[in-house]
């Protein structure tokens, strides 16, 4: 049996990793941090991980990327054959606020636990979650391996020293450790302060009657936007390839914010510009523009494709939130 160690497993990537991991039989770890509620809602409402728990194959293990010794303790108790490091404050806007946490937990946190694997097992996978952030305002469309880098926010240039980490230490020590510079995923576990999910979210609940107005702070950027549960295959694909190496996972595509607006309200049955108002509360000091991955490295390599279009995406996000909503409605 496989024995797979998650940071962020309770994150939408680490939630959707776990199932895929479980669903083959593996053992997984899962590095979860103190937080005065017990409540882990992505985990929770999955009846795979709650079954694995009580079998003894999922289990949970206090510790932190701000805490070297906890990390260390917890690679030699578990002795993970691969970790997938998917854990940090992922938040751009946010990382503006909050850059000192940020640099410590998405960069120094990826050196403490590239340092407990080269020191207690070295012969372990590493996996990454690098971003399409450490491109900037991209010098070329579209973004892959080898566009130039230029970080301009905080969360990503902690990214960048996290993945330039995973490339020093796969050169000097010879592990096996990799990145994929995932460019922008979505699903229903999204957190609620993204983009797409409080786009959904938002259509919902005006098309419920509970709100009038969403407020965003532009319409403007294009992102590549992908499926998570593809991303996270993809994910898998990286650290079971035949070498290391860093892949761009992205779908090629890229849309607008407002595009996004039009399809989400539109599968309410509404017209967003009734609704949408720009609010300079959820503008960035800098943003950027358009963000456009090609994976053609991962299709012929890895043969790793994307499969789910940006319709369905939308489609998908909004009726999991009107779901979500009928669930919620008290009974009559
Ligand atoms: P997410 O939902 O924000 O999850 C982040 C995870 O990190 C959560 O499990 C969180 O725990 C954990 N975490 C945060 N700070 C921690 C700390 N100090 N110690 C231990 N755990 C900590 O992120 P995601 O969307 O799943 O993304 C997964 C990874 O991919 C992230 O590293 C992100 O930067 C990267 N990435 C994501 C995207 C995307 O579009 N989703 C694109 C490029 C790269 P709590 O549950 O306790 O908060
Ligand atoms: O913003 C604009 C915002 O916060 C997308 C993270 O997973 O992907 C994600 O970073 C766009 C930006 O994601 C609002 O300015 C407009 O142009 O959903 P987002 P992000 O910043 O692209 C990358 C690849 C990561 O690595 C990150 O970890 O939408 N936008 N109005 C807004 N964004 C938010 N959050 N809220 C708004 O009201």
């Amino acid at each position: 049996m496989k024995r797979t160690l998650i940071t962020g497993i309770t994150g939408q990537d680490g939630s959707y990793l776990a199932e895929s991991l479980l669903s083959e039989g593996h053992e997984v770890h899962g590095l979860v941090r103190q937080a005065s509620l017990m409540q882990r809602s992505r985990l929770d409402s999955l009846p795979s991980c709650s079954a694995a728990r009580a079998e003894g194959r999922l289990k949970l293990h206090y510790a932190d990327l701000t805490d070297s010794s906890s990390l260390q303790w917890l690679v030699r108790q578990v002795k993970p054959g691969e970790i997938y490091h998917l854990a940090g404050q992922s938040h751009v806007k946010v990382s503006f606020d909050l850059p000192e946490y940020t640099a410590e937990t998405t960069g120094l946190g990826t050196l403490r636990l590239l340092e407990a694997m080269r020191q207690n097992v070295p012969e372990a996978r590493f996996f990454l979650a690098a971003t399409s952030e450490i491109f900037g305002e991209p010098s070329e469309s579209p973004q892959s391996e080898t566009t130039p880098v230029n970080p301009i926010n905080p969360y990503a240039a902690a990214k960048l020293y996290a993945l330039n980490l995973v490339r020093v230490y796969r050169k000097a020590y010879g592990l096996f450790a990799c990145a994929g510079i995932l460019f922008n995923h979505e699903s229903p576990r999204r957190g609620e302060n993204y983009v797409t999910r409080k786009i959904a979210r938002g259509a919902a609940r005006i098309a419920k009657g509970l709100e009038r107005e969403l407020h965003l702070g532009t319409l403007t950027p294009r992102r590549d936007w992908g499926w998570a549960p593809d991303t996270v295959e993809g994910m898998r694909a990286v650290l079971g390839a035949g070498r290391p190496d860093d892949y761009v996972l992205a779908t090629g595509e890229t849309h607008s914010v407002g595009e996004f607006c039009a399809l989400a309200f539109e599968a309410v049955g509404l017209d967003y510009r009734d609704h949408v108002v720009l609010d300079p509360e959820y503008a960035r000091p800098v943003d950027i523009t358009e963000t456009r991955g090609d994976a053609g490295k991962a299709a012929r390599e890895l043969g790793w494709r994307p499969r789910t279009p940006f319709p369905e995406l939308v489609r998908r996000m909004v009726e999991a939130e009107r779901a979500a909503l009928e669930e919620r409605a008290p009974a009559d």
